[in-house]
């Protein structure tokens, strides 16, 4: 009897510049006994690399790999893969999609709405002004909008809706999610702005999603709704959003993304009384949940097929 040979695992090189890189490797060398894994900035002859798993590489990173044929993104995001001008249009494109990177953004999302939903900043500012007083509070009669329904924004939909909030979604195609009224299309966005009290951001920073949240979109909003962005930065328009808030349409920004990151020092968000700011850390990439994923989609690379969560390059995401 013969068995068909295994194919052989491509040479992948890990570029994640501040991350630690040696654990992403150990991880990986688990998941996938034998594999080659160097590490940035040792990559030897990169001629030889086929595979790249990435997070915010250096611009030129990639330059001279000319048997590249997988770019796996370690984030849900892909923006720096489709950015690359290193990665040509024959190279696959894969992204994180990781059931405890899910756990963590539901566990965050619903926190940042529980919050506002018991008006947790405001019980502490009276707190700290020695005022014992019940304050009127929206509970479950909160309405969010979910502004994505991908693998990380159905989650949290479902996930809040499962608390007994009334959640409306929108998303590119239709979608069905339990307990979550689906919307899609510039109708769907009129109507889930219109009834959205807390209105959250899990959409990927594609160009028609770029600056998506201005002040035309905050003005639809309820007066003294709440805003909670988890996607990225590059969706909401810094400055509109400044305004909204300074003129009381919306009472508070829960924001865990910014357009430049770090968060410049001297950047209004730091001190604004109704924003609540967290450095980019609502779902990390965990190399130990990640690392038989990631091996899974080195071996169909290698099979030649497609990685588990492909990037569509005409979409953006
Ligand atoms: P998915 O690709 O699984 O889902 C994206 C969702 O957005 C889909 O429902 C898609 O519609 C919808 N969408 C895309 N473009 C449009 C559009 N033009 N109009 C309407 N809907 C649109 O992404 P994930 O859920 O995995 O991740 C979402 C984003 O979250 C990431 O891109 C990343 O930026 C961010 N993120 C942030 C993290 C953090 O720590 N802060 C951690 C991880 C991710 P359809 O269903 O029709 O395709
Ligand atoms: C991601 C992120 O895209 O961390 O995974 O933002």
């Amino acid at each position: 009897m013969t068995t068909a040979a295994t194919p052989r695992l491509p040479v992948t090189a890990i570029i994640a510049p501040g991350w630690d890189q040696p654990r992403w490797q150990r991880a990986l060398v688990a998941a996938a006994p034998g594999l080659e894994v160097r590490l940035w900035p040792d990559l030897g002859d990169v001629s030889e690399i086929e595979a790249v798993l990435l997070w915010k590489q250096p611009a030129g990173a990639l330059a001279g790999m000319s048997r590249l044929g997988l770019a796996q993104s370690l984030g849900a995001g892909v923006e720096h893969l489709l950015n690359d001008p290193a990665i040509g249009d024959h190279v696959a494109l894969g992204r994180a999609v990781d059931p405890a990177m899910t756990g963590e953004m539901v566990r965050f999302v619903v926190h940042a709405v529980l919050a506002i939903s018991v008006d947790a900043a405001g019980y502490r500012a009276q707190q700290a002004a020695g005022l014992w007083e019940e304050r009127s509070v929206p509970g479950g009669a909160l309405r969010v909008g979910m502004l994505g329904l991908g693998e990380l924004g159905a989650a949290a939909a479902q996930a809040l809706a499962g608390l007994g909030f009334t959640v409306t979604g929108w998303s590119r195609s239709a979608r069905q999610v339990a307990g979550v009224t689906c919307l899609s299309g510039a109708d769907g966005l009129n109507r889930l702005i219109g009834g959205a009290d807390c209105l959250v951001n899990l959409l990927p920073l594609t160009d028609e999603t770029r600056g998506l949240i201005d002040a035309a979109l905050l003005a639809r909003l309820p007066r003294g709704a709440h805003l909670v962005n988890v996607a990225r930065g590059g969706h909401v328009v810094e400055a509109d959003l400044l305004a909204a808030l300074d003129d009381g349409r919306l009472a508070s920004a829960t924001l865990d993304v910014t357009a430049v990151e770090p968060l410049p020092q001297g950047h209004p968000f730091w001190s604004h009384p109704k924003i609540v700011l967290t450095p980019h850390v609502a779902a990390a990439s965990t190399p130990e949940t990640m690392a038989p994923i990631l091996a899974e989609s080195l071996r169909r690379h290698a099979a030649g097929r497609p990685p588990l969560d492909p990037v569509e390059r005409t979409r953006g995401y």
